[in-house]
């Protein structure tokens, strides 16, 4: 017989955001040999990748680090409620050095191709370089939102001044005093980064699409008094966390917008947008998201607000969203968003009444206008959820690609594993609990640890998700993801890119449940010795 050759590694994983930094920490635990493989210069993922300017949590700050360990908890003081990019990338690095994770770590490697060796029972990972890696289990920590896009228009690489994508920000400052800047989407990272460019560029012309609901975020300085007192709340916050639909600190409310006069449900509204953070989203009448006549309710308060923060009545108008709810895409965060409209130097361009024809030499060229430009910035969004998959050859069973499995939208079982696809397993894979990403990050990288040890422990070297298992999760999913609004509007939410070829239809991506329900039914496969698997 043939000699199958030892695989170099026990794990390797895929990515050194907080997926991969935790997924390294817990093998170490486990004693097996692990390598992370990661595509930038260090760890952060997504917080080494969004560096431009006025890139923030829009979640707590305290409430998004991670909770693993309580020495981290206990050093860690954020400065801000809402942290910006630069301090969440060193709070990573801090983990990283504490942990001592940097020597199981593998830098500049774009993984290309993800092949499962069923002879050997190994992952076979090959990197950009034509370097070889093999692994007995594989992880993936590739990200929900990596995968960046730009628009599909004509010229796009024909433009000779800088352009930018958002998350592929360069670590040089760029100076927009003196140029006229456009920037291109309205989506939770254009929100961010218009009124940062507002201040200083000579002139910033906005080519909106989609408009979108955006709420003020409110943030806030934490001094040292207050982090004390933060600290001193971590057991409490977790507790609370743990039970919240969405992982976040906000809790849902039972009450009915029915019960609440219109002079009662008009104070509440004024009360809670006047709150940091995902409140007034996620702590809302309790059929804001289901029922259209109360979404019109709650969607008529934001309009009249920005309405009222917009001086220009035209260009307040284009602002409010005409096609679909408040809060049924994700809501982003604003600081003086709506205000920034109201520079001199600022002026919106409404894609749907002028589109854009294409991209020029020398800037954007609309159905009605030439906008000679400096720079262009391109706030357009990623391949979403399944889109850091497709950036992978990844192959399971019989060459089978991962694509083809997804082709019709992505089937999994409990969004951490596929059936083809043995001793895989996904950090925020399709189909699990989004909301607060850190939450879900922690909880399933430390399902698989478990799962992962358990196989070791019986010396067990195969899992395979089954086809009744991965049947019955997919269906599972699409129930919850009934009666959504937020299910019939196209968003990334939703799997739709219209810049990509097979994203243009809406698809179920995500389980739609409470956290604690997610949870609970992993829980309950790992009791079970993980029964519901093939183990070899
Ligand atoms: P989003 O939320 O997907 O926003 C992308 C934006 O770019 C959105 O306004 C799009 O308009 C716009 N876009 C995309 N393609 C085009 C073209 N071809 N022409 C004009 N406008 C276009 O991405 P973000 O980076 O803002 O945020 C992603 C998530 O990261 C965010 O939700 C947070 O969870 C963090 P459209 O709506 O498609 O008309």
């Amino acid at each position: 017989s043939i000699e199958v050759p030892k695989p170099d590694y026990d794990v390797l994983v895929i990515g050194a955001g907080l997926s991969g930094c935790y997924a390294c920490y817990r093998m170490r635990q486990l004693g097996v040999k692990v390598k992370v493989l990661e595509t930038g210069s260090s760890v952060g993922g997504t917080w080494y990748w969004n560096r431009y300017p006025g890139a923030r949590f829009d979640c707590e700050s305290y409430s998004y680090g991670y909770f693993f360990s309580q020495e981290i908890l206990d050093e860690w003081k954020w400065s801000e409620h809402f942290a910006p990019q630069e301090e969440t990338e060193r709070y990573i690095r801090f983990v990283c050095d504490k942990y001592n994770l940097w020597e199981d770590m593998q830098f500049h490697t774009r993984v290309q191709k993800a092949h499962w060796m069923s002879a050997a029972r190994c992952w076979k990972l090959t990197d950009k370089d034509g370097r070889e890696y093999t692994s007995r289990f594989l992880i993936t920590g590739v990200g929900l939102l990596s995968d960046p896009t730009l628009p599909n228009v004509a010229g796009v690489h024909d433009f000779k001044g800088q352009a930018f994508h958002t998350s592929r920000w360069p670590k040089d400052v760029i100076a927009f005093e003196g140029k006229n800047v456009g920037i291109i989407g309205v989506g939770a990272t254009a929100i961010q980064i218009i009124p940062e460019v507002a201040k200083t560029a000579k002139g910033l012309t906005v080519f909106q699409r989609t408009p979108n609901w955006a709420i003020p975020l409110h943030n806030s300085k934490i001094g040292e008094e207050e982090m004390e007192t933060i600290r001193k709340g971590y057991p409490e916050l977790i507790k609370r966390i743990d039970n919240t639909r969405l992982s976040f600190m906000h809790e849902g409310i039972n009450d009915s917008i029915w019960d609440a006069t219109p002079e009662q449900r008009e104070a509440f509204w004024e009360y809670m947008y006047a709150q940091p953070g995902f409140g007034f989203w996620v702590s809302n009448y309790k059929e804001t998201l289901v029922d259209k006549k109360a979404n019109a309710l709650v969607s008529e308060f934001v309009a009249k607000k920005i309405k009222q923060r917009v001086k220009d009545p035209w260009t307040a108008d284009k602002l409010i969203p005409k096609t679909y709810g408040f809060g049924l895409r994700r809501v982003p965060m604003e600081t003086s968003y709506y205000e920034a409209y109201n520079r001199p130097n600022v002026r919106l361009v409404d894609l749907l009444e002028t589109p854009i024809e294409r991209i020029e030499e020398n800037g954007v060229k609309t159905s009605k206008e030439d906008f000679k430009l400096d720079i262009i910035i391109y706030a357009t969004g990623f391949s979403a959820i399944t889109g850091a998959f497709d950036a992978i050859d990844f192959r399971g069973v019989d060459d089978l690609p991962l694509r083809d499995l997804w082709q019709d939208g992505p089937k999994t079982y409990l969004g951490i594993t596929a059936q083809h696809f043995p001793n895989m397993f996904m950090s925020i894979g399709p189909h699990q609990a989004y909301g607060n990403i850190p939450r879900s990050i922690e909880y399933a990288v430390g399902w698989i640890s478990e799962c992962i040890e358990y196989l070791e422990s019986k010396e067990i070297t195969f899992i395979e998700a089954k086809e009744k298992g991965v049947q019955e999760w997919t269906d599972h999913v699409h129930e919850l993801g009934e009666g959504l609004l937020s299910n019939e509007v196209d968003s990334w939410l939703t799997g739709v890119n219209k810049n990509v070829a097979g994203k243009q239809k809406r698809i179920i991506a995500r389980y739609s449940g409470a956290a604690s329900d997610f949870r609970k039914q992993c829980d309950a496969v790992a009791s079970s010795h993980y029964a519901t698997f093939t183990l070899a």
